[in-house]
């Protein structure tokens, strides 16, 4: 064991990237970037004080030309992200199944770097568009990095890599204005959807509620890809990789994103931002479906296919660890823009399959980065450089930050006694699992690959009704919005094939002829599918408390302690920002206002009021409230509160606590928050 092996523990990223951290600026002269003291820097050099600027200023020159060259290309797709540090701990060995070392000990953490991300949008886009989510891990093992490199949803629109630059263009903003940006909303895409039945089954989860999740912390991940584990004797096994969030898989309401999009675009950005700050770490379990060799062809669809799932009750997944971010960025361009995953960044035990979407893969990610940062050097970036060593013959290139001592740069050699020397398997080198291939050079489709429809149906029945509903309110805004008579015809067509009765339900407001006949036959279900069938905590829930000076004193100070000890963040709103005084000497420190913050930032509401209470209901709070209500969110009233939502029709809503007469309305409260929405309420 060499001594980076013996230091090795969650720690071992932060202290590298310590050795590259600046904190020198403060009190400091200013200087140019060849160290040069400066004596001013708010003036261009010039002839004479109305004179032009003249060559001699090296420093305007420098400054601006930096300036200048500031951006790197942003990523062809999942441009928008947001990224967090944290660690890795598994709950027992692998080793059944895998030789992989971070996958062995438990009592070994492995710092972890993770890049949420959307999609199609822009890097200044909104969070909330309705879109895939990324969610790459990079794993920093003692054997190197390993890179999880996955969304949230669990299959994908495409069985072969060759066709992801037409769903990508077709997804995109449309070339000739540039419109519309971050949504799939239309006709270039659906025109791709109509054409390519093969994602009939991703699109069901991207009309869900899966695409607009309420948080980063929120969301499960999925490797979609088939890997491969292989264990010390060399036995393979089919595996899938799950993250699962601690706090349940929720999200908002379509209007909600919407909404959000321009009252806060950094929504879930700032989520994850600010709980980690206040100690709020995102958790989420690592779970593995494995699937033995020998039963490779005893499904009724083809393990290798990445528009198909594995159904969880059919094949159980294991938890086997637990990932805690916990530890946000220094620097947003140097950590989370510069970090490079790529799903061929991988440590022995893990391998690939013949899946033709992973094998693409395979070439695409090296190859995009080498555009990003224009250098084959990009593993030498902080974020991107593994904890372990690492020694080969690689040199120069744009940027290369290594010196490298000495004459010998080729291998074999003498002059170095053929170092840096291969190692074998038994010492940890990589060996390619040695799956025997045997076929014809073709280019088709396996038919094992060919139905489209049965999981897209398994997906439809597993919804509960609130849920379908909102898949069939997706179909009738995106679909709605192409204007292509034709393509929405093909696209009603094409839904026919997995369920007549949801495919009629949009098609009739969009313009189109329903089908009458069709539908998929499966009637099989799968509740892990279902939101419905969640975790449900009020843990980290951000709580809006209405008060006006003159409030309840008692009432607001239990329901502020109650749900801090229940671990939700209350944030106290009015219609000013500072202090609000309460009867009995009570005081709470408004920091919202209803310009401040739109109803749609927070998760549930508490209203009590005060003696200016009409005025601000008047002015602001009975928007905010009617608001929350119609996203079925939580929400608790007393006083002057529950008066007024009692006057504009609320106050007997399902999901509305009482405050009134009831001496204990914080526990019911608490149970409303964690159970997220109350989709079943009816408007009034
Ligand atoms: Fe990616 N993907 N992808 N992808 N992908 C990229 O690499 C690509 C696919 C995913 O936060 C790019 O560094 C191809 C599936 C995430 O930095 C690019 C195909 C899954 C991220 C690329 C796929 C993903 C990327 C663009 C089809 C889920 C963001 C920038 C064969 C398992 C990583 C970059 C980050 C990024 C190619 C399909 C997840 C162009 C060719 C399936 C989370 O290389």
């Amino acid at each position: 064991m060499n001594e980076e092996e013996q230091n090795f523990s969650e720690n071992s990223k932060n202290e590298q990237l310590e050795a590259f951290r600046s904190y020198d600026n403060r009190d400091k002269p200013l200087t140019t970037n060849q160290g040069l003291k400066m004596s001013e820097d708010e003036f261009s050099l010039k002839a004479g004080e109305r004179g032009p600027t003249i060559m001699d200023d090296f420093h305007f020159r420098e400054k601006v030309t930096h300036f200048d060259n500031e951006r790197t290309p942003e990523r062809v797709v999942h441009a928008r992200g947001f990224a967090a540090h944290g660690e890795f701990e598994v709950y027992e060995s692998m080793k059944p199944f895998t030789k992989a070392k971070f996958l062995q000990d438990p009592s070994v953490k492995t710092p972890v770097f993770v890049r949420f991300s959307t999609v199609v949008g822009q890097r200044g886009s909104k969070d909330t568009a309705r879109d895939v989510r990324g969610f790459a891990t990079k794993f920093y093992t003692e054997e190197g990095n390993y890179d999880l490199v996955a969304n949230n949803m669990p299959v994908f629109f495409i069985q072969d890599a060759i066709k992801f630059p037409d769903i990508v263009h077709a997804i995109k903003p449309e070339p000739d204005n540039e419109i519309p940006q971050a949504t799939a909303a239309h006709d270039t895409f659906w025109d791709w959807v109509s054409q390519n039945q093969e994602c009939a089954h991703m699109i069901m989860w991207l009309m869900s509620d899966r695409a607009i999740p309420r948080s980063f912390r929120m969301m499960e991940g999925f490797g979609v890809n088939t890997f491969r584990f292989v264990n010390e004797e060399g036995k393979g096994s089919f595996v899938k990789f799950h993250w699962k969030p601690v706090l349940g898989v929720h999200s908002l309401s379509w209007e909600e994103a919407e909404i959000i999009g321009g009252a806060d675009p950094d929504f879930n950005r700032r989520d994850l931002w600010d709980n980690i700050n206040l100690g709020n770490p995102a958790e989420f379990e690592l779970g593995v479906q494995i699937i033995d060799e020998k039963d490779e062809f005893a499904f009724d669809f083809d393990i290798l296919d990445p528009t198909k799932i594995w159904p969880e009750e059919d094949v159980p997944v294991r938890m086997i660890g637990k990932m805690t971010l916990n530890h946000n960025v220094d620097n947003f361009f140097a950590e989370t823009e510069q970090v490079a995953f790529h799903p061929a960044n991988i440590v022995p035990g893990i391998d690939f399959t013949n899946d033709p979407l992973l094998q693409g893969r395979l070439f695409s990610y090296l190859d995009t980065q080498i555009l990003r940062f224009g250098s084959p050097n990009h593993h030498e970036i902080p974020i991107n450089r593994p904890v372990c060593p690492f020694f080969n013959n690689q040199r120069e290139g744009f940027m290369r930050q290594t010196i490298n001592v000495g004459n010998v740069a080729h291998h074999r050699n003498a002059l170095a006694n053929s170092s840096p020397y291969t190692v074998s398997e038994e010492e940890g080198g990589y060996g390619h699992y040695q799956e025997k291939v045997d076929g014809h050079k073709i280019r088709a489709r396996s038919d094992s690959f060919k139905d489209h429809f049965s999981q897209a149906k398994l997906f439809w029945n597993s919804m509960s009704e609130p849920e379908k509903q909102h898949i069939i309110d997706a179909f009738r805004f995106e679909v709605g919005k192409v204007k292509s008579k034709d393509v929405k015809q093909r696209i009603v067509d094409m839904f026919a094939n997995v369920d007549v009765d949801m495919t009629a339900a949009f098609a009739e407001t969009i313009g189109s002829t329903p089908p009458t006949s069709g539908g998929s036959s499966v009637t099989k279900q799968s509740s892990a599918l279902s939101q419905a069938n969640t975790t449900k905590s009020a843990q980290t829930r951000r709580v809006a408390i209405i008060v006006a000076d003159g409030y309840d004193g008692q009432k607001v100070e239990a329901m502020i302690d109650g749900l801090a000890a229940a671990g939700v963040d209350p944030r106290v709103l009015s219609d000013k920002i500072g202090p609000i005084t309460g009867v009995g000497d009570s005081k709470v420190e408004a920091k919202h206002t209803f310009q401040t913050d739109a109803s749609v930032v927070f998760d549930a509401v508490y209203v009590d009021g005060g003696k200016n209470a009409d005025a601000m209901f008047e002015r602001g709070a009975t928007k905010f409230m009617r608001q929350a209500f119609e996203h079925f969110k939580p929400i608790a009233a007393s006083n002057e509160g529950l008066h007024w939502l009692k006057k504009i029709n609320l106050a007997d809503g399902v999901g509305v606590v009482q405050g009134d007469n009831n001496t204990d309305f914080v526990q019911p409260f608490i149970e409303a928050i964690a159970a997220h929405r109350f989709w079943d309420r009816q408007m009034v």
